[in-house]
């Protein structure tokens, strides 16, 4: 959109909103158009890599209970408020473990080397409520930190706001942003030579970067975003999860794309004062038909005709000694080019 609006800055605030990509909601898309008063304005295109995740969780799945756990809720939402972080659409994923045993947790199979998340790996959350004020969904990685033995190597590496207070608010009611990549991580199993046994099931944290390095050939083969056990009472929601591929934007629909329409084309462009029409024909741009400018230096000053009136190119139209026909809102004449 910067990159855009540079282009287009002469153009107006008219063209300008008409000619950003909007992306919106279904819930917004449907005041589209139902009040003149409302601003349009346009709002940043979705990121590249950006992967939406609606209510059948995929590519996610729910990851069923083990063991003693029970299953807590796992659902798209739009109950909280505000319902998404900054940038997150209009939704999240929203996780409730009631009871003491219960577990709410969705995975997806990765295949990359841990070092990859290290500088990428971030998630955003959100407390409604809370048994323990402190307890926010976790990031988890399940790894294999010896790929080509399939007996050796699991773990599950889990980041939670829990393990690192000096950076992560833990505030209820609002939405968080944490730097997963950047903090402290704890394991469920002994990883030689950074986790050891006594260290296990998160009685220790590391950064990433020293699973790597006691481990170099440690890979990622899961992403899971996990609540509970012990979380009772945990209403929480997560949404924008980044991994080194993609950004999971949870979202009860598809955002809608409104793609940009033809520059060439628009509606606000103004009428030709001549009678002509703008950026297509350029000997009709003021130079016959406009009357006067054939003796405001073309014909008169040589050379010009084929400046301005022969090539394709729109040069002409620049130069001071063709002051006069530059029109401020000429729409056609900055790129992209509309020919
Ligand atoms: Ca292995
Ligand atoms: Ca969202």
């Amino acid at each position: 959109m910067g990159q855009h609006r540079a282009k287009l800055g002469r153009r107006g605030m008219a063209a300008l909103a008409a000619a950003g990509a909007l992306i919106v909601g279904g819930g917004a898309a449907a005041m589209i158009g139902t009040s003149s008063a409302d601003p349009l304005l346009p709002v940043p295109a979705p990121v590249v890599g950006t992967t939406y995740v609606l209510p059948d969780l995929a590519p996610f799945s729910r990851v069923t209970p083990t063991g003693s756990a029970t299953p807590g809720t796992s659902e798209v939402s739009d109950a909280f408020t505000p319902p998404a972080p900054t940038g997150g659409g209009e939704a999240s994923l929203r996780l409730q473990t009631p009871g003491e045993t219960d577990k709410a947790a969705i995975a997806k199979a990765e295949d990359s080397p841990l070092a990859e998340w290290i500088p990428v790996a971030a998630y955003s959350a959100y407390q409604n409520e809370a048994g323990n004020p402190i307890q926010f969904p976790s990031y988890q990685l399940q790894v294999d930190y010896d790929p080509a033995d399939p007996a050796v190597g699991f773990s599950t590496l889990t980041y939670e706001p829990i393990y690192n207070p000096a950076t992560d608010s833990t505030t209820a009611n609002e939405w968080h942003r944490y730097q997963a990549g950047a903090g402290q991580w704890c394991s469920t199993r002994a990883i030689p030579g950074v986790i050891a046994e006594t260290e296990r099931s998160c009685n220790a944290t590391r950064t990433l970067a020293q699973f790597v390095a006691a481990q170099p050939d440690i890979r990622v083969t899961a992403l899971v975003i996990n609540q509970g056990t012990s979380n009772p009472g945990l209403d929480a929601g997560v949404d924008l999860v980044t991994t080194p591929s993609t950004i999971y934007d949870f979202e009860l629909t598809e955002p809608v794309v409104i793609p940009d329409p033809d520059p060439c084309e628009e509606p606000t462009t103004p009428a030709h004062p001549g009678g002509g029409e703008w950026g297509n024909e350029h000997e009709n741009e003021g130079h016959e038909n406009n009357g006067g400018h054939e003796n405001e230096g073309h014909e008169n000053n040589g050379g010009h005709e084929d400046e301005g009136h022969e090539k394709p190119a729109d040069e002409g139209h620049e130069q001071p000694d063709h002051g006069g026909e530059e029109q401020p809102d000429n729409g056609g004449h900055e790129p992209p080019q509309c020919s």
